[in-house]
């Protein structure tokens, strides 16, 4: 097994002793830092992802595998150039207004970070005027709004109006528990997922439509 495969592996199990550490010697055999990033830890993440997917892991496994895709990332990170890794875009992401929720959330922005996404995390209890805030400083491809509530799926519907102007500039997807794809129609989401591998399949479809 090669050095950046042996690295996906201690990913996919969680250990983040052994990613840091595997990071650091491919670094000193003079691995290109992308390559460890795009074929040793995002693979690993992918991996994860899809086995989540079908229920074969669950979100104790994910959350660990993706704290030791940190610390690997940690490590090579400041090593990277913007052009080094494959990046598919920006997405700005936050629990809507009122709702402080944020396990879901925080694993789909693991994910999407996983799948080669820069996220800018924006938090709990978001209001409207906040997302658009983020959306012109930050200027995303993706905006992913989270909900746990009934009563605040409301505030998606809010923050996806005042988000109009920048519509042709930024898709919008939702999800979170209480969410179906007809409510994501009803209020003129582009997007809706069901769980956190979902959300990146999710992102990547809208960014390729
Ligand atoms: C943990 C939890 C809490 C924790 C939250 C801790 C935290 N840091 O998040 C605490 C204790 C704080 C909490 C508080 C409350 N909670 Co609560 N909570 C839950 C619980 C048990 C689990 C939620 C969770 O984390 N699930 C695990 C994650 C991984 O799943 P997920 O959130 O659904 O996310 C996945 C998908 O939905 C999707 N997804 C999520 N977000 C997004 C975003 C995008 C863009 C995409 C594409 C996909 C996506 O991907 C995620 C990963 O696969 C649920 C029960 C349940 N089964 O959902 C109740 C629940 C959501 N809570 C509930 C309630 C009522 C409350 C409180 C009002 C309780 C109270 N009386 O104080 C408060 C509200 C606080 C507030 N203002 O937000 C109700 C909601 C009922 C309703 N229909 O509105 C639930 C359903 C429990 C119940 N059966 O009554 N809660």
């Amino acid at each position: 097994m090669s050095l950046l495969e042996e690295m996906s592996e201690w990913v996919i199990s969680g250990n983040a002793n052994k990613v840091k550490a595997l990071v650091e010697q491919a670094l000193a055999e003079g691995v290109a830092p992308a390559s460890i990033v795009n074929e040793g830890l995002i693979p690993g993440m992918t991996v994860i992802g899809a086995k989540f997917k079908v229920n074969e892991v669950y979100v104790p496994e994910v959350l660990i595998a993706a704290r030791a895709m940190h610390a690997g990332m940690a490590v090579v990170k400041p090593l990277l150039s913007v052009s080094d890794t494959k990046e598919k875009g920006i997405a700005v992401i936050g629990t809507v207004k009122g709702d402080l929720h944020d396990i879901g959330k925080n694993l789909v922005g693991m994910m999407l970070e996983g799948a080669g996404y820069t996220v800018i995390d924006i938090g709990i209890d978001v209001p409207p005027e906040k997302f658009l805030q983020a959306v012109q400083e930050h200027k995303p491809q993706i905006v992913g709004l989270s909900a746990l509530l009934t009563t605040t799926m409301t505030n998606m519907k809010a923050t996806i109006e005042l988000l109009k102007p920048y519509r042709d500039q930024v898709k919008i997807m939702i999800g979170g528990a209480p969410i179906t794809p007809k409510f994501a129609d009803e209020i003129g989401a582009d997007g809706y997922a069901a769980d956190a591998a979902s959300a990146v399949d999710c992102a990547n479809n809208l960014l390729a439509s």
